[in-house]
This record gives C-alpha cells, sequence and structure tokens, in this order.
C-alpha cells in the first residue's frame, strides 16, 4: 500500500510537470476565473502538492470546517508543515508557524486555502501570517466562506506580502467538495454507498443480505462513515438488521445517526435506541408519528426531528436535509435501505456514490435492487452519473461516481485516477 502511494505521488507529479503555466483566481461574490497567467516553477508545484497532502490528514476530524494544510519554505527548504487537525483546533497556517524550525520571517507559505481574516474558533490567520513577517504566499484556493471570501487576500497584500493564488486550485477544490456545498448553500453533501452482487441485487429474495460484499469492503465502508457527520438510513434497515451505525475505525468520529422514520416505528429496544445515549441519534419523523412514542425515543436519548411529509407520507427528504445542514451537519452518508436510496436517487439529491460490486450471482425476481420505489418508465429519464474511478477492492470492484452536475469532480479523478485510489483506500 505505501509503495503503491509512492508510485502515485510520482505518477502524479509527472503529470503535474507538464502544467506549467495555471490559472489564478479572483474571486468576486462568486468564483469568477481571471485568466491572470501566473508561472509556477517545480519547487512550487511540490511544496503545494505536500501542502495538499498535509490538508488530506484532516479527512474526518475537522469538519464541519474545511481540510487545509501549509508549508512554510525559506531558503528552499521546508521549515515547517502544518495542518488543520481538528475542528476548532489551529488552522494550518498558525499550526506551521508554531512549529517552525527557524524564523519564518522572509519565507514563503504554501497554503491550500485562503488564509481566514475574521474570529471564529480561531483568530484570524491573516494576523499571524503578517505578525511572522510571511514575504509570500501561495495559496490553492480561495475561501467560499462569505466571511474570507476573497478578503484574506486583500488584507495580506494591502500589508505587503506577495500573494499568487490558483496553483492546484481543482485539486484543492476537490478535497473540499464537502465544505465548498456546506458553506456556500448550508446544506450537507449527500454520498450514496451500498453493496450489490455482479445481478445487481442487494440482499436476496429471503432478506438475507449477510454478506453481500467482502471483508475488505466491508471494513472501507465503516471506515468511510468517519469522514461525514451523519449516517442515514431508512426505518426498514433498522427493523431488518437491527445495525448499530457507528465507526468501528480507531481514531475516527463517530457520525450522528439519522433514521427517516415518518410513524416512529422503531423498537425502543432497537440496538440503535438502546446506544443512543452513547451515539447521537436523530429520529427524522413527520407528524403521524404518536407523540407518546416519540416523547419513550426522546427518553432513550435520541432527538427527534419533525420533517414536512411528501405525497406518498414518507418524509420529504429533500426538507430533511435542508434541516440537516441548519443544524450543522455537513455531510451525509447514505446506507440504504432500497426505498429511501430511491427518495433520494429519484430526485437526484445524492452527489457522490461509492458502489461495492461482489462477484455473486444471487437471481430471484423478488430480491431487491439498490434503488426501490416505482422506478423510471423510460431508459431516457435515467438518474444521470459520471464514473469517477473503478478499482478492485478485496474480491469486489469499487466504483466512485458523482451525480451529473459534479461530473468535474469525476473528471479531476480519472485524469488522476492514481491519485483518487489513494484517497479512497
Ligand atoms: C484557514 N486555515 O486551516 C482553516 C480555515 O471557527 P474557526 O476559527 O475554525 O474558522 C472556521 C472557518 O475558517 C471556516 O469556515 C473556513 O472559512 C476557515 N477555515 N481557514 O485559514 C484553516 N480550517
Ligand atoms: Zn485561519
Amino acid at each position: 500500500m505505501e509503495e503503491k502511494m509512492q508510485q502515485a505521488g510520482s505518477v502524479d507529479r509527472q503529470q503535474h510537470a507538464d502544467a506549467d503555466i495555471a490559472l489564478g483566481t479572483l474571486y468576486q461574490g462568486n468564483f469568477i476565473f481571471m485568466n491572470i497567467l501566473t508561472m509556477w516553477n517545480e519547487e512550487d508545484k511540490k511544496y503545494m502538492e505536500m501542502a495538499l497532502g498535509l490538508a488530506e490528514r484532516g479527512l474526518g476530524h475537522v469538519n464541519p470546517n474545511p481540510m487545509v494544510g501549509a508549508v512554510i519554505v525559506k531558503d528552499g527548504k521546508a521549515i515547517a508543515r502544518g495542518w488543520h487537525r481538528k475542528y476548532g483546533a489551529l488552522h494550518a497556517e498558525t499550526d506551521a508557524l508554531s512549529s517552525c524550525k527557524e524564523n519564518p520571517s522572509g519565507a514563503t507559505m504554501y497554503v491550500t486555502l485562503e488564509p481566514c481574516c475574521h474570529f471564529g474558533k480561531q483568530p484570524p490567520c491573516t494576523s499571524a501570517i503578517i505578525e511572522a513577517g510571511i514575504a509570500k504566499v501561495a495559496v490553492a484556493m480561495l475561501d467560499p466562506n462569505p466571511l474570507v471570501a476573497g478578503r484574506g487576500v486583500e488584507i495580506l497584500r494591502e500589508s505587503g506580502i506577495e500573494v499568487v493564488t490558483g496553483l492546484f486550485e481543482e485539486r484543492a477544490r476537490y478535497l473540499n467538495r464537502v465544505f465548498i456545498k456546506f458553506i456556500t448553500e448550508h446544506r450537507p453533501w449527500v454520498t450514496m454507498k451500498y453493496a450489490m452482487t455482479m445481478d445487481g441485487r442487494i440482499a436476496a429474495a429471503s432478506g438475507d443480505s449477510k454478506w453481500v460484499s467482502g471483508e475488505e469492503s466491508r471494513r472501507l465502508a465503516n471506515e468511510m462513515r468517519g469522514r461525514y457527520m451523519g449516517i442515514l438510513v431508512g426505518k426498514g434497515t433498522v427493523m431488518a438488521d437491527n445495525p448499530m451505525l457507528n465507526c468501528r475505525t480507531d481514531g475516527m468520529r463517530q457520525p450522528a445517526r439519522i433514521i427517516a422514520d415518518s410513524k416512529a416505528s422503531i423498537p425502543e429496544d432497537s440496538a440503535i435506541a438502546l446506544s443512543a445515549g452513547e451515539y447521537q441519534t436523530i429520529l427524522a419523523h413527520t407528524c403521524a408519528a404518536p407523540s407518546d412514542k416519540l416523547e419513550i425515543l426522546r427518553r432513550c436519548g435520541i432527538k427527534t426531528m419533525e420533517c414536512p411529509p411528501s405525497p406518498d407520507g414518507r418524509i420529504d427528504i429533500n426538507a430533511l436535509l435542508q434541516k440537516l445542514g441548519e443544524a450543522g451537519i455537513d455531510s451525509v452518508f447514505v446506507e440504504g435501505g432500497a426505498e429511501l436510496n430511491w427518495s433520494i436517487v429519484s430526485r437526484d439529491l445524492a452527489d457522490e456514490y461509492f458502489i461495492f460490486i461482489a462477484p455473486k450471482i444471487i437471481g430471484g425476481s423478488t430480491a431487491k435492487g439498490p434503488a426501490g420505489g416505482r422506478g423510471i418508465a423510460r431508459m431516457n429519464d435515467a438518474v444521470q452519473l459520471k464514473t469517477a474511478s473503478a478499482i478492485p477492492c478485496g474480491t469486489d470492484w469499487l466504483v466512485h461516481a458523482f451525480a451529473a452536475r459534479y461530473g468535474a469532480y469525476a473528471d479531476i479523478c480519472r485524469r488522476e485516477e492514481m491519485q483518487a485510489c489513494k484517497e479512497i483506500k
């Protein structure tokens, strides 16, 4: 694995060595790309790539904040590296400044996101950079947070610091796709995951589904949970599998467990209800849920969230996602079942897909596929995805895809397939 990652890095560097001219960016309320031609040298690319790698270490630990990495370079060598390690903790720039091996005065800082200029959980990074005497800042992408949005770069420039932007911008945006959506739309990024057989079934006709995918796929799928702030399932999944829906990978954060259950019918002795004191749990219901049952579930430690119904009486998923965004949940990992999946897919509400395909054929005309509901009548009406990659995963295949509107992210993965493999493994 280690070796694979190193190979990935070197292929990637080679590809990027060809692109000697990058587009700088200018922020004007929305992202407007200005063709400011900027020359990037090999050293710039090397250090920004290093900063991107550092940023990635924050995966699953910083939400709803962005993943950010920073490298400080003086006299041709890196004197400090930093990254945003944890939500609420130091920002990448101050993390790097605090670990400088020598005086950073006159140095260049490579940072994957525009330095912030506002007070949040942390003070403005722009002030720390100015105080440290940094001479030049190279920024991969501007911060889409309206509280920053180009002002960070302006402040640095006003204080006489040279600022260049846009180096590996696409990759930085891809890395922070969750943050970009959440901070601009206040809605969570939705990733759908399912495992199916090679004949497209998620369970046998009997309902048995243990297990569709192999051990390696199940390990990876469990680890993925820790990268999201919420795991969303339908009530049917709780009834059928009595799952815990926690992340069992060391060092990862526990996502909130969200159950779409219009009538609040999950049993109070289900594993979910019994563990609600330990793991944050949200039950999304409609006005059809009996208030005494809601009270019982609340006493178990479950937070209840009333949502409007859709015409079929189920929860209006669009409204639920809106409410989850308002509650500060920046990302949701959808784990089925088929009915919930269809209510999300049919409204094109999933942004990204991880589809595990196991080399099994089980047949059964009543055996469920990953998306239920009524389906579409004509092929022309299919919900269109764009494949980013397909990689082996233990005995299975893992297909990574995006909703067509995020086709640009799939293109980035395709262009850097090796890099994408590294990220999801
Ligand atoms: C940076 N470097 O490493 C990060 C930044 O509440 P706070 O203080 O953590 O601020 C969060 C906001 O700051 C976040 O929405 C984003 O705009 C920016 N995050 N900025 O300069 C970092 N994590
Ligand atoms: Zn900051």
